[in-house]
């Protein structure tokens, strides 16, 4: 897809969630390089330096996409000619998208090992690594149920449910609200991330923390299912995650809110789920406590990153 399509429809969530927002970019990049055809090594670094940064406003919280940018990009200083430059992103972005893809397979078998044969599972918003690890249990025999939350206001849910129901896995559809009332029949939370933090906290879709929190109090585990590349190296450095805050419209018409002059519709996307309430992040590498992101980080993403690119969360 063109560079500034595949902006546009991360912005617009057309493409929507951490791995296929990575995905895409890594793609826009690569079929960018492609069709710049400058000869000229500078030239040729100045218009990718400028792709990536359109890429990266698009949208502020999933740490996937500067990741993804940051490791698509990486050798680029090295290239001797525009020619050499436009292979290494070529090459990085083929084999970007082929090893997050392969991540998601390694996730599906690890965190269907953590689902027992009759577990109730809750679910939110859409996770295509989450969802692995449940169709990876249903894979392996294993008789289970989903509980799949409605995720106001953009409703990924629908997107949710329909893969479970592709899947024949016995699926209770629950408006968000509904989370705590069904707690106590639920055996385990498994939620996506769009980042995780170095202090083992989990930034995911607005409500996760809330889950979080029902979940501790029903002793209920709660696994977070994450690729290393979610990971975010400059958190090591005290920088935090901005929350995207998306428009008001979004959850009340402007029609509606017209009406209204007092009231203010606040929409923030995400929220920070603390490590204390997690009992395990599920990666490619294995099942880890929240406490081990740092070496997640060191060993997948490098301790140099937070450093030498300003560009990555
Ligand atoms: C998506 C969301 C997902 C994570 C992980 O939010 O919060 O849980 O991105 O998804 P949005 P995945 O719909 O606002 O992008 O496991 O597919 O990467």
């Amino acid at each position: 897809m063109p560079l500034i399509r595949t902006a546009d429809a991360i912005r617009s969530m057309e493409i929507r969630g951490a791995g296929r927002i990575a995905r895409a970019a890594a793609g826009a990049l690569r079929d960018h390089a492609e069709a710049t055809e400058t000869a000229d090594r500078v030239a040729f670094q100045k218009e990718m330096n400028r792709a990536a940064a359109l890429l990266r406003s698009t949208r502020p919280t999933a740490v996937s996409l500067p990741n993804a940018i940051h490791i698509v990009m990486r050798g680029l200083e090295d290239a001797d000619s525009a020619e050499d430059a436009r292979g290494i992103i070529q090459r990085n972005a083929d084999a970007f998208i082929r090893s997050s893809k392969e991540a998601v397979a390694m996730i599906a078998t690890i965190g269907a090992n953590q689902i027992r044969d009759g577990d109730v599972i809750l679910t939110h918003c859409n996770s295509e690594a989450a969802l692995a690890c449940i169709i990876g249990a249903k894979q392996q025999g294993k008789e289970i149920e989903v509980y799949a939350t409605e995720v106001r206001p953009w409703n990924q849910g629908l997107l949710t449910i329909e893969v479970l129901n592709q899947h024949e896995i016995p699926t209770h559809y629950i408006v968000d609200s509904a989370v705590r009332i069904f707690m106590h029949e639920i055996d385990c939370v498994i939620t996506g991330a769009d980042a995780v933090c170095s202090d083992g906290s989990v930034i995911n879709k607005i409500g996760t923390s809330q889950i979080a929190l029902a979940a501790h109090e029903a002793r209920t585990r709660m696994v977070v299912a994450a690729e290393t590349y979610k990971f975010a190296p400059r958190t090591l450095a005290g920088h935090t995650i901005p929350i995207e805050e998306r428009p008001g419209s979004e959850v009340l018409s402007d029609e509606a809110a017209r009406k209204l002059p007092y009231v203010r519709v606040r929409n923030p996307v995400f929220d920070v789920t603390p490590a204390a309430y997690i009992d395990g992040i599920v990666t490619e590498t294995g099942l880890i406590p929240p406490s081990y992101a740092p070496f997640i980080i060191r060993d997948h993403l490098g301790w140099d990153l937070p450093m030498i690119a300003d560009d990555t969360t």
